[in-house]
Parts: C-alpha cells; sequence; structure tokens
C-alpha cells in the first residue's frame, strides 16, 4: 500500500531534493505539489518547482500555486540561502508542465476530500499558510487527513531568530492555527534536519549516481553549502525538507517523542518559537510529536536510491 502525500513546498534547494525523493521513492504515490511564499515570492518558488519537475521528468501529477504572502506578517524571503532566484546554482529548464487552474488551497481541500479517510499525508516544508487556510477553508480535512509531518520549528533551536525557524517565523500565525488543528502533527524540525548534512562522503555518492537529475542535485548542494558556510557558518549544508519525507516513507529513519507543541505568537524575543513541553510524560491523547534522532546514511540511501529510480532524464 503505497503512502498517499500532498506536497507543499517553496523551492528551495532543499525543497527540491524533497521533491524527488518523493516523486523517486517506489512507496510515496505523489498526489499533488502545491506551492507557496517562503524561501523565495510565490512565482519563483512556483517556476522553481515546474523546472524541478522538468528535470525529473514528473507528468501527470498537479501542482498549483498558492498563497502570495503570509496571513498577516510582510514577506520575509531567504535570498541568503537560496539566492535570487530561490534556487541559485544549476541552470533551470523553461517548464513545460502547465499549473492547475486551482488555488492551492482548493487543490489540497478538494484531493484530501476525494480520497479515503486518513489515507492522506500532508507534507508542509514550507511557511504553512495554505495548510492554515485549507484548514479554516473546509475544516473537514482536518478528521479526514492521516497526519500532518512538516519541515518546520525546533525545540531547542531556531536559525531565522534566536529560537525561531524560518517556515514557522514567516508565518506564525498559520503555524499557530497548523499545530492547534488537532490532527497528527509531527514535527521535523532544525534538531532533527541539523543531522540530515551532505557530508563529502554523501556528495560522492550521489555523484555515482551519475545521471543528470543526480548532477542537479550535486549543484544545488554546492550552492546550498557555499551559502550554509557563509550564512550560518556550517561545515556542510542541513538538507531539511527531505527529512519530512524521508519520515513518511520509513519512520524508523528517525526517533520521535511524543510532546505538546505550540507556537509563540506574543514574544517580543520569542516570536514563531515552537514551544515544546517536555516537563512530563505526554498524555495519551497528545496528537504532537518532534523528530529527535536521524539515521544519518539510512536517510541518504533513500535519496540516492530514490535518483537512480528517476533515472537519467534529460531535457530535451
Ligand atoms: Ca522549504
Amino acid at each position: 500500500m503505497k503512502k498517499k502525500i500532498i506536497l507543499d513546498c517553496d523551492p528551495g534547494h532543499d525543497d527540491a531534493i524533497a521533491l524527488l525523493l518523493a516523486y523517486g521513492n517506489p512507496q510515496i504515490d505523489l498526489l499533488a505539489v502545491t506551492t507557496v511564499v517562503g524561501n523565495q515570492t510565490l512565482e519563483k518558488v512556483t517556476r522553481n518547482a515546474l523546472a524541478v519537475a522538468r528535470i525529473a521528468g514528473i507528468t501527470g501529477i498537479p501542482f498549483a500555486a498558492g498563497c502570495p504572502r503570509p496571513l498577516i506578517r510582510e514577506i520575509e524571503t531567504a535570498p541568503d540561502i537560496h539566492g535570487d532566484s530561490g534556487l541559485d546554482g544549476p541552470v533551470l529548464p523553461e517548464p513545460v508542465l502547465t499549473l492547475d487552474s486551482r488555488h492551492a488551497v482548493q487543490l489540497i481541500i478538494d484531493t484530501i476530500m476525494a480520497h479515503p479517510p486518513k489515507t492522506i499525508t500532508l507534507v508542509p516544508t514550507a511557511g504553512l499558510t495554505n495548510i492554515a487556510l485549507a484548514a479554516r477553508l473546509e475544516p473537514r480535512i482536518i478528521d479526514r487527513v492521516k497526519e500532518v509531518v512538516l519541515m518546520g520549528g525546533g525545540y531547542h533551536t531556531g536559525n531565522w531568530s534566536a529560537v525561531a525557524e524560518f517556515n514557522i517565523k514567516i508565518d506564525p500565525e498559520a503555524a499557530h492555527i497548523v499545530f492547534n488543528a488537532g490532527w497528527p502533527l509531527t514535527m521535523v524540525g532544525l534538531d532533527l534536519t541539523h543531522q540530515a548534512l551532505a557530508t563529502p562522503e554523501v556528495v560522492s555518492k550521489i555523484a555515482a549516481v551519475g545521471t543528470a537529475p543526480a548532477q542537479f542535485v550535486l549543484e544545488l548542494l554546492e550552492f546550498f553549502g557555499t551559502m550554509y558556510k557563509s550564512a550560518q557558518g556550517f561545515d556542510y549544508p542541513p538538507v531539511h525538507d527531505p527529512c519530512a519525507v524521508a519520515y513518511v516513507i520509513d519512520p524508523s529513519v528517525m526517533t520521535t517523542r511524543k510532546v505538546p507543541l505550540d507556537v509563540e505568537l506574543t514574544g517580543t524575543l520569542t516570536l514563531g518559537m515552537t514551544v515544546a513541553d517536555f516537563r512530563s510524560p505526554a498524555p495519551a491523547d497528545c496528537p504532537t510529536q518532534v523528530a529527535v534522532k536521524l539515521d544519518h546514511s539510512r536517510f541518504w540511501d533513500l535519496v540516492t536510491d530514490a535518483l537512480r529510480r528517476i533515472g537519467d532524464v534529460r531535457v530535451a
């Protein structure tokens, strides 16, 4: 039984790799790809998503553009990590797929409502604007999805402030809605994704795949690595977003801990912090959990395996 997912993303170097992992893994049934403002403007990240689709030869899956700005806050993008295009480094092909005519929020709702209950996992790897609006526009999706597995937040660390992570910080009100909706939610945050480093050994493994999409990933990682070094002092870049996809593929690739979670909306220093209450064992009905420890080599094996299965797609 394949695992049906909707990927809501803002490509984004690590989003691009998340998309390739989701598409190339045989256990994932990628039902839809939706985009939202984040790493760059909506127009840029949507174009990037379609370019990645062409690079991997993805057809027959709807792509839709979503919200062009956060619910309340002004737009914040991340050119210091992802460059001016949002996907700097490789030369991107012109997209060939046409966007679905629906708004991403509507596509998310339509897809969930058209499938049996508890069969679809939402995988947001960006700000949570689309997901929050979907939950407000059609609240029945909250009981209907199987779970939400998101990349964002962190329980001991931040990257967009001392304590807040980018995806949460850029639209904290949306994150508050999503974290408090009551659906089963796994937060694959910085504590986990900072273990997903693209080390030289990882780069060699990807190079050994020897295909055009693998070469694209190498070029992404080279740019991403340079930016992470200069902006945040990392020796090797943490490749956040595919971790959420990897958890859906095989939850045993990481350990998790059930813990109540909430999002800070009023702190003067802590806006957008994901607050995890570790004080005592979580109540039995606690719907939220955090990812704790990654099996680094198994994670990267999933990525390289997906690239092998995608094959040597050539952009004509
Ligand atoms: Ca992302």
